[in-house]
């Protein structure tokens, strides 16, 4: 039976691990889930779960693993590729939480904490170019680490919450990465 992931077509997380099974070749189905639903079907409250057989699994990191690993492969065994993923991800949940709280009208500007938040998401841009200076320069054979930051700053641009002009190295980067089809075929949309 195919697999189901629960999710969206904007969800950066979920676009991971829709580039992750079209890379593996693995049949699935999305079935697409807003907020309400999630918030009943999945006590993360969260997109993406995935349901494959009797198992379910409730964030795309297992989801990744279990995707990875299914096809006869390794999920993030390179430490460095680990740290990027760690880091990208960090700014993306920061950046989440940031532009979902603006929805419900509150901003950094009066809280210190939702200041130190916002950043947090500027150091690590600035922290993530410069990495981006040092790599290879590819335009296949994309890591993990690198889908999670491409998936990040994509999604940041798509909702306008970015602006890279400072950031050259990651502008180059997020080019290279729009000339892989799996990246391109999961772009983020509003239906
Ligand atoms: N750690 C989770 C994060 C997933 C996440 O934050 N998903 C967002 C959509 S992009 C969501 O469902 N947010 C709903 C909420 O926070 O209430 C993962 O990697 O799967």
């Amino acid at each position: 039976m195919a697999m189901q992931l629960y999710g969206t077509y904007t969800s950066p997380y979920v676009r991971h691990c829709r580039i992750a099974l079209a890379e593996s070749g693995q049949h699935y189905e999305l079935v697409q889930t807003d907020y309400e639903q999630s918030a009943r079907l999945a006590p993360a409250r969260r997109v993406p779960f995935l349901k494959a057989g009797d198992r379910v699994l409730n964030d795309s990191l297992s989801i990744l693993k279990f995707i990875r690993e299914s096809a006869g492969g390794a999920f993030l065994p390179d430490v460095d590729d680990c740290d990027l993923f760690a880091l990208s991800n960090t700014a993306l949940d920061t950046a989440i939480n940031l532009f979902l709280l603006e929805k419900d009208g509150l901003t950094p500007e009066p809280s210190n904490y939702l200041a130190r938040q916002a950043g947090r998401v500027g150091d690590i841009l600035n922290a993530l170019n410069q990495r981006a200076a040092t790599r290879p320069e590819k335009n296949s054979a994309f890591t993990d680490g690198e889908l999670r930051l491409g998936c990040f700053l994509d999604w940041a641009l798509f909702r306008e919450r970015l602006d890279l002009s400072e950031h050259a190295e990651l502008a180059r980067f997020l080019e290279r990465l729009k000339q892989y089809p799996e990246f391109v075929e999961t772009a983020p949309f509003t239906g």
